[in-house]
């Protein structure tokens, strides 16, 4: 095998950077010729995760699946980038304990919340403070409340993380940039 693979796991709140970290990561894996694949909630949730809901049991067992496909994906000689909040950090330390020692690169968008509730891409933190988050997504939940990661659910920041991102409180830093830092890691763990 040409290529080593290994997962990138991405963790953070809704709105921390983590799907632009993933593709700007991707694209940078391919212009060096590598082959990436991203797992996330957009190809995830609709396919092999359709039947689960955000309770908390449904979404441990949704970062189980992610885990365990990205260690498929990862033996296969790919490099699996998983980006999904995976509030939860026991569940990220099972999916960890899959792989290989090395082979789970736990990366933290460590943004804070006031600045993610700012952005707020989909409305969502609005919808959430309003008490409106019944069932946004996945769609038959729809008059099921549910908590919200950050706002009435709780996130569990990674206690040992091999990145933390971005660095130096630079929030300002482009999802380019900040996978040069991804990219600088897999070089000096040989991965690339
Ligand atoms: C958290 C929610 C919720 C609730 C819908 N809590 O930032 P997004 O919008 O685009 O991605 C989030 C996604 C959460 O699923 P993940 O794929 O990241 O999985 S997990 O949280 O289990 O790790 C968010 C949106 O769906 N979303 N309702 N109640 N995020």
């Amino acid at each position: 095998l040409q290529q080593r693979g290994c997962v990138i796991w991405i963790t953070g709140l809704s709105g921390s950077g983590k799907s632009n970290l993933a593709c700007a990561l991707c694209q940078a894996l391919y212009s060096r010729g590598k082959l990436a694949y991203i797992l996330d909630g957009d190809n995830v949730w609709h396919g092999l995760n359709r039947d689960l809901s955000f309770e908390a049991e449904d979404r441990a067992e949704n970062i189980r699946r992610i885990g365990e496909v990205a260690k498929l994906f990862a033996d296969a000689g790919i490099i699996c980038i998983a980006s999904v909040i995976s509030p939860y950090r026991k569940d990220r330390d099972a999916c960890r304990s899959l792989l290989p020692e090395g082979d789970f690169i736990e990366v933290f968008m460590n943004v804070p919340l006031q600045i993610c509730e700012a952005r707020d891409p989909k409305g969502l933190y609005k919808l959430a403070r309003a008490g409106k988050i019944n069932g946004v997504y996945p769609p038959w939940l729809l008059y099921l409340k549910i908590g919200f990661t950050g706002i009435d659910d709780p996130y569990e920041p990674p206690l040992n993380c091999e990145l933390e991102l971005p660095q130096k409180g630079n929030n300002c830093a482009s999802p380019c940039e900040i996978a040069e830092i991804v990219i600088s890691y897999l070089e000096e763990k040989g991965y690339l």
